[in-house]
């Protein structure tokens, strides 16, 4: 066999743990948002697996990406695009916000693949597997994650080559909505701040100015990115914005919270990270008690800040009140 024709040793290792059995446990709570969110996440595993790498990716970095991605995530982020477009009166089947979806999930995996790397938080289990550093080397995980980035604005851009001339006009103001959510005003500033390689104010502000930025931000631009695709007016884009805001607020204050109680097997990832890594979290500057009330007050936040909607906006209410509720 000629030796270009030779499996490569990498991909021999990526098949071999391609189906690794998912070591997480399904729990009641777990259930329940995954029920609730099972519509959206199939729809989104489907595009996913559809458009997660481009022509021309070499088959090695392809299935790195692809273990990175199709793996049992919650599909929380692109689940907010799609129920957003349709609290603005759009149809999240449509094509413009599955591609958002996809975009959105793809951003967040790559985040989270560089976040496990040695150099920041250092995990070995993602999603119940192996990290893919852990699998494939820290190098072709670290390429694997730049793919993955830039490959969200390629499956974003691709929407211009759609029939509906309208699609063109959304595209740019997508991408810089993603650009906002993702980038160095955004989640990548947000996880300088968490790293503690920029300065950032003590106390409740500067623990805000973190989660704010490393979590909120995404699912902020998540929301917003679905409600631009329905050609939502104003009132509602503010409405969905308020709400993404505090539910990111919330979402981060219960991961906090399940890093002390959780359980590995439910979680899929290693329980306790943040006091081995001397994070500074809501628990450790509240209290467990105090940061437990305060999710269920940015909660109460969400619920209130999409009421506007009346009835469009109830999925995105349940939405909130499922997820402070959350043990995974
Ligand atoms: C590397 C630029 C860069 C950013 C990393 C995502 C992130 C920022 C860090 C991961 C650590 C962490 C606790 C982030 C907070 C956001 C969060 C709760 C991530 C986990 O998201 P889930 O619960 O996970 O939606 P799944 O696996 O269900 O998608």
């Amino acid at each position: 066999m000629a030796s270009s024709n030779r499996p490569s040793p990498v991909l021999n290792l990526a098949t071999r743990w391609y189906n690794y059995p998912l070591t997480m446990k399904k729990t009641k709570s777990m259930d329940t948002v995954s029920a609730f969110l099972s519509p959206y996440a199939h729809r989104i595993d489907h595009y996913l697996d559809l458009w997660v790498t481009e022509e021309g990716c070499p088959p090695a970095l392809r299935e790195v990406m692809r273990y990175c991605v199709l793996n049992g995530g919650k599909r929380l982020r692109p689940s907010v695009v799609m129920l957003s477009a349709e609290a603005a009166g759009g149809d999240a089947a449509d094509e413009l916000p599955q591609r958002c979806a996809v975009a959105v999930e793809l951003i967040h995996c790559y985040s989270l693949v560089h976040d496990d790397l040695p150099s920041m938080d250092n995990d070995d289990l993602r999603r119940g597997r192996p990290t893919a550093h852990v699998l494939f080397g820290e190098a072709m995980a670290i390429l694997a994650g730049d793919a993955l980035l830039t490959r969200a604005f390629g499956v974003l851009c691709e929407a211009v080559q759609l029939d509906n001339p309208q699609n063109g006009a959304h595209v740019g103001r997508l991408v810089w909505e993603l650009t906002r959510g993702a980038g160095s005003g955004g989640m990548v500033a947000g996880q300088v701040a968490d790293m503690d390689l920029c300065e950032v104010p003590e106390g409740p502000e500067g623990l805000d100015y973190i989660h704010r930025n490393k979590t909120a931000a995404l699912i902020r631009a998540a929301g917003r990115m679905g409600a631009i695709c329905a050609n939502s007016d104003e009132k509602t884009l503010a409405a969905i914005t308020g709400y993404c805001e505090s539910l990111g607020m919330a979402y981060q204050l219960v991961d906090d919270l399940l890093d002390v109680t959780g359980q590995i097997t439910a979680l899929g990832k290693t329980p306790g990270k943040d006091q081995v890594n001397g994070k500074r979290t809501h628990v450790t500057e509240l209290g467990f008690d105090r940061a437990r009330e305060l999710s269920e007050d940015l909660t109460a936040c969400a619920v209130e800040a999409i009421s506007p909607l009346c009835e469009k906006g109830q999925k995105l209410q349940t939405l909130a009140r499922l997820l402070v509720e959350r043990n995974c």
